[in-house]
């Protein structure tokens, strides 16, 4: 786990409160929010994007150590437990990841010790407290939202 510069405590301000989310305001450089939704459902990637849509955004994209820092970040310490779905996956092409709403490669990835391990087929990636991991797509968790502002 990497050490997150205090920094980002001081420009992540928890504003809370649309139904079914935690949100996040993210100011410094990003000018973004993320929603981490509440509830544990079985995961899918077309239908949690288009949530994420109604959100005005998509499934979050990690593209940078930065992002990556502050979506773990926010994930470890909003209350109650993960796996926090993201964006990324392989479903395609087979160890190939990309974002899944814009279908681009994923620009940046630091998976957890040995992962990924696509055990049993796994082709959705969630953050975790170690970085990220493969899980199944139909897994039940919670899903990240970004959204541009
Ligand atoms: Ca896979
Ligand atoms: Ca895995």
């Amino acid at each position: 786990m990497s050490l997150v510069p205090i920094f980002l405590l001081l420009v992540i301000l928890m504003i809370g409160s649309v139904q079914g989310y935690v949100s996040y305001d993210y100011k410094w450089r990003g000018n973004r929010k993320y929603y981490i939704s509440r509830e544990h459902e079985s995961f899918n990637l077309a239908k949690m994007n288009g949530r994420c849509k109604q959100l005005g955004g998509y499934l979050v994209q990690i593209d940078s150590r930065e992002e990556h820092e502050l979506v773990q970040h926010i994930t470890n310490y909003v209350n109650g437990r993960g796996p926090f779905f993201t964006g990324i996956t392989d479903e395609e092409s087979e160890g190939r990841f990309y974002s899944y709403n814009d279908k681009r490669a994923a620009k940046y990835l630091d998976w957890r010790y040995f992962q990924p391990d696509n055990w049993w087929n796994e082709d959705c990636v969630a953050m975790g407290y170690h970085g990220l991991n493969d899980l199944k797509c139909g897994n039940s968790g919670r899903y990240v939202c970004e959204v541009p502002v």
